[in-house]
Formats: structure tokens, C-alpha cells, sequence
């Protein structure tokens, strides 16, 4: 599959609005993020159509480039895992602030100290890449850079404590927004961007010391630069792409989840971009949505044959594709451009 597979498709599920009533036990307990156990009813409504047929991105627009984050994905899986403590991990910390240094106006590295429940200390970097600072009115992009010590979804138990080399769940959504990085440098946008590379997501084992870098911005965010909303990127190169709605987005943050999936259909990228509302999954968006700050979340939940790949030694290169780095970057790019 190329980049130009992706290029206005017009197959899909049709021009129809999906509804979709739902009364669930939502358990988020156990993890010391405060969602709590909520029983609700809610009707979920994401228009499919609403006038957004394929025409093409906003005018004016820069192109992404899907073959310059496929690089970036390369280079941080050649740095081995990127497990906090390890020599991948302050390699790919130093790349990430040199390649920022050149792109970004303004690159703040905020380091902290976090003690799992194991015991691990553990010091962690989240890094923000800011474009029109100057601007009030901002959108955040963010993604993991850390990676899996343990490939504990592996097939066979005796892989279940290596590191794994994160090329999706790491690299992708690091990736695009490096190229975003340097797409911006070129191309000022209409409101304020915030890039968001946080630390410490894939920690774990359990979901107790993950979402670290996530929950470290959620309690320093203040109100003087508060973003709009936020998009988080998390496995967005599987060769294979498919971006339902994720859950807890849908219900949290309905309205980024509309702006970005007809973002998605007026470049031609429905079928990819199902209105389908998937699984809930606990991710670095839930300690945003937590503080206040909107955040949907885009991400493949289903990587290789059931999902085999995900959390295993699977993870690598080959798996991921230039194509798929490009239709995520693209459609992050009308976001922004578009107005946000
Ligand atoms: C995403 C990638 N996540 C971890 N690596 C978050 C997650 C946790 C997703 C549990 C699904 C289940
Ligand atoms: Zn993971």
C-alpha cells in the first residue's frame, strides 16, 4: 500500500448519520485515575456525511510527508527500546530535543522523578514543541515516545519479559508529529500548536504506572495556556489502518471526534475512518479529559490478526507503513489548517 492508495477513496458506509444508544457499567477502578465506576445511559451520534464528501484539503494547505515519518520511525527503533532508564531512552530524548531545537520556536523539556509501585524510579521527560506561541487559541497533538519493557501480550510466555521495539506503539504517533515538527517550521498556522511527546505511557505492568508523562501534564496544565482540545496519536502506522471511534472518546470529547473523522472524509480517507464506535481504552487522553482538557483519542486497536502484534515482539518496521504515517499526518494537518 502507498500514500496514494489513500487519495479519495469514495467507498465507505454510506452517507448516513450512526446512532447508537448504549447503558453500560463503565469500570475504570483500580488505576487511581478517579473515573470511578459510572452507570449511564448515552446516545451516541456521529454524523457519517454531514456535507463533508471528499473535496480535497483546505487551500492553502502544506502537505505532510508520510515517507519523512516512516524515516522517524526507523531511526527511533534503531535506538533499541526506549524503555525509561535504558540507553535507547535518553538516546532518542537527546534526537527528539535536537530535532525540535531546529524546527520549533519555543521546545520545553519538563523532567520528573516517578517511584512505581514496585519500586522502579524511574526519571522521565515529557517534551512540548510549541508553533505560534504567541497565539491564545491552541490545539494540542500529543503521543507516546516511551516504549513496552515487557512484550507481555506475546504469543509465547518465554518473550513475555523483553522489551519490545515499539515501531507502532511508540514510534508512529512520535513520528508523525516529528514530521508535523517540521511541516510547521515551513507553514504557520491559523491558531497555536501544541506537539506533546510524554513519557512513561507503556510503563505498566499495570495501568497503575502508565499514563505517567500523561498525568504529569494533566496536574501542571494551567489556565493561562490552556488548549482548546487536545488529539492524541497512539499506533497510527499499521499497515493495515482502521480508526474507529474510540470509546471513552466518543463519550468525552464527541465534538474533536467529529472534527477529526470529517476531517478524514473531506480528504477521501472514509474507509479507513469508520464512525463505528469501538472499545474504551484507558489511554493518555483520560488523565486530560480528567482535568478538564477534551481529548480524543486515534488509534488502531487492532494491529496484525487479533491484534497479535500489539504488546509482542511483533511490533517492528515492517508492520508499519508510509502510507498509513501519511493518511494520520494528513488529516492532523486539516485539523490545524481548517481553523482547528
Ligand atoms: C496503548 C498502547 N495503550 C498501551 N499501549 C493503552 C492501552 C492500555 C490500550 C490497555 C488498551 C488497553
Ligand atoms: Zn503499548
Amino acid at each position: 500500500m502507498t500514500a496514494s492508495d489513500f487519495k479519495f477513496t469514495t467507498s465507505g458506509d454510506g452517507c448516513m448519520p450512526l446512532r447508537g444508544t448504549r447503558r453500560e457499567w463503565f469500570s475504570h477502578g483500580g488505576h487511581g485515575l478517579g473515573l470511578g465506576r459510572t452507570a449511564f445511559t448515552c446516545t451516541l451520534f456521529i454524523t457519517a456525511c454531514g456535507g463533508d464528501a471528499p473535496v480535497g484539503p483546505t487551500p492553502g494547505s502544506p502537505t505532510f510527508d508520510g515517507n519523512a515519518a516512516m524515516e522517524h520511525v526507523r531511526t527511533q527503533v534503531a535506538f533499541g527500546p526506549r524503555v525509561p532508564g535504558t540507553p535507547g531512552h535518553a538516546a532518542q530524548l537527546d534526537w527528539m530535543l535536537e530535532h525540535l531545537g531546529r524546527q520549533a520556536p519555543v521546545v520545553v523539556a519538563d523532567t520528573f522523578d516517578y517511584v512505581t509501585t514496585n519500586g522502579d524510579s524511574l526519571v522521565l521527560t515529557n517534551v512540548m514543541a510549541r508553533f505560534a506561541p504567541e497565539q491564545t487559541r491552541r490545539l494540542l497533538v500529543l503521543a507516546h515516545w516511551d516504549t513496552r519493557p515487557t512484550a507481555d501480550e506475546a504469543a509465547d510466555s518465554a518473550d513475555w519479559n523483553t522489551p519490545i521495539a515499539g515501531a507502532n506503539d511508540g514510534a508512529s504517533g512520535t513520528a508523525v508529529l516529528l514530521a508535523m515538527a517540521e511541516m510547521l517550521s515551513d507553514a504557520l498556522p491559523p491558531l497555536g500548536v501544541d506537539l506533546l511527546f510524554v513519557d512513561g505511557e507503556d510503563y505498566g505492568p499495570t495501568v497503575e504506572d502508565m499514563l505517567l508523562g500523561a498525568k504529569r501534564y494533566a496536574e501542571t496544565l494551567s489556565d493561562d495556556d490552556r488548549p482548546i482540545y487536545g488529539l492524541l496519536l497512539d499506533m497510527v502506522g499499521d499497515a493495515d489502518p482502521s480508526f474507529p471511534v474510540e470509546g471513552i472518546s466518543a463519550q468525552a470529547a464527541n465534538v474533536i471526534v467529529q472534527k477529526v473523522w470529517r476531517s478524514a472524509e473531506r480528504l477521501g480517507y472514509r474507509a479507513y475512518f469508520p464512525t463505528a464506535v469501538g472499545r474504551d481504552l484507558t489511554d493518555d487522553h483520560v488523565p486530560l479529559i480528567q482535568a478538564g482538557l477534551p481529548t480524543a483519542n486515534l488509534i488502531d486497536f487492532t494491529y496484525g490478526p487479533e491484534n497479535a502484534y500489539w504488546h509482542s515482539l511483533e511490533d517492528r518496521v515492517e508492520h508499519v507503513s508510509a502510507g498509513t504515517l501519511g493518511m494520520v499526518g494528513a488529516v492532523v494537518t486539516e485539523l490545524i489548517f481548517s481553523g482547528g
